[in-house]
């Protein structure tokens, strides 16, 4: 057995970490043989709830569990850490836009972006979700400026894996069976759900689904909306697809991808299909194994363009919001 992979939660007392911890603490995420060390960081408020958390988390006896250490301050929370889940934040509630949060939770991430660069591993990886989880990430990212800019995610997995499950529901298809679903842009509602080049049984989506009105408007609308779908019906947001998403993105990111495929994961931009460069955004990645890239040279259509030019106009209007808490 090689030693454990230090894993930094933050927000271990909420919904999703109580889906995503039980998940890695039985090899879900790392394998079968890797043992782990979990560093659960929460707010004081918090500590209560996640003494719970820890309670149960002895009760299952997962044999790959080395280490449980539960702690306030993000200085102890991310020491050695390989991997940090930011999922730490207040959720988006019934009736809140994304644009809300910005204020709320942008200063959290100075703190933890500051907290990660003194104290992770070298090799530090950080996935962000915590909500809004692309400008969030930015935040805690130039506020690390040590830590190099392709360690730094934020999570778009969720919407591809909507977007699958959709079109393969609307075909009686399976959602493994649906390939190259890339998500452009902002995790929100102006997310753009790449249909185009999507396939389904390794055919083009437009040829298997042959209704363009469908997948422009209910399709493009459904996935962008699923959140506050789930929220009307749960009273909650996703926490169980969230924790399974977050696991798919990490695993999207140190496994070789298959062939004919891609996956959506947001990142800093390169400047790729004309994207500022700096902004966190979702594109189609593939990885091989060690490091993860955007897939070059999609032809985009007119109607493509138009989307991704939406979304990322957002996530420049939401970094203009916060620029006070981006260092230069
Ligand atoms: P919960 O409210 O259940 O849990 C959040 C936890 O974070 C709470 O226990 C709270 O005490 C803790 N917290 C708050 N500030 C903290 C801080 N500074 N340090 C450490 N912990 C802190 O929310 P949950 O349902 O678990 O969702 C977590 C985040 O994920 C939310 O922002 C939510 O909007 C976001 N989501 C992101 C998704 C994505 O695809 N990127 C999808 C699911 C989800 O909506």
């Amino acid at each position: 057995m090689t030693s454990p992979i230090i894993i930094a939660i933050t927000g271990a007392a909420g919904h999703i970490a109580y889906s995503l911890i039980p998940r890695i603490a039985s090899g879900a995420l790392f394998g079968p043989t890797q043992r782990v060390a979990l560093r659960l960081i929460e707010i004081e408020a918090g500590m209560k709830p996640l003494q719970g958390v820890v309670m149960e988390l002895h009760d299952s006896a997962f044999h790959l569990v080395e280490s449980i250490e539960i702690t306030s301050d993000p200085h102890v929370g991310f020491q050695g850490a390989h991997w940090a889940f930011l999922l730490g934040s207040l959720p988006r509630k019934a009736g809140m836009e994304r644009k809300d949060l910005l204020s709320i939770n942008g200063k959290i991430f100075v703190d933890q972006g500051r907290a990660i660069a003194r104290h992770a591993a070298s090799d530090i990886r950080v996935l962000v979700l915590g909500n809004p989880a692309n400008t969030n990430c930015l935040i805690a990212m130039k506020n690390a400026p040590d830590v190099p800019m392709d360690r730094w995610y934020a999570m778009s997995r969720l919407d591809e894996d909507r977007a699958r499950s959709l079109l393969a529901h609307r075909v009686h298809s399976h959602s493994r069976n649906v390939t190259k679903m890339a998500i452009w842009g902002n995790h929100s509602s102006t997310l753009y759900p790449d249909f185009e080049h999507a396939c389904i049984d390794g055919k083009p989506v437009e040829e298997v689904i042959n209704d363009r009105t469908w997948l422009e408007n209910d399709f493009m609308t459904q996935v962008q909306q699923r959140g506050a779908a789930i929220i009307a019906a749960r009273g909650l947001s996703s926490a169980l697809s969230a924790a399974n998403a977050a696991i798919e993105t990490v695993r999207s990111i140190i496994e070789v991808t298959a062939e004919n495929q891609w996956h959506s994961v947001s990142l800093c931009s390169d400047g790729s299909y004309g994207i500022d460069p700096g902004l966190i955004s979702s594109f189609p990645t593939r990885s091989d194994g060690k490091h993860l890239s955007i897939v070059p040279e999609i032809p985009l259509s007119a109607f493509a363009k138009q989307k991704i030019k939406t979304t990322i106009e957002e996530l420049r209007e939401e970094k203009a919001m916060v620029t006070h808490l981006l260092p230069q």
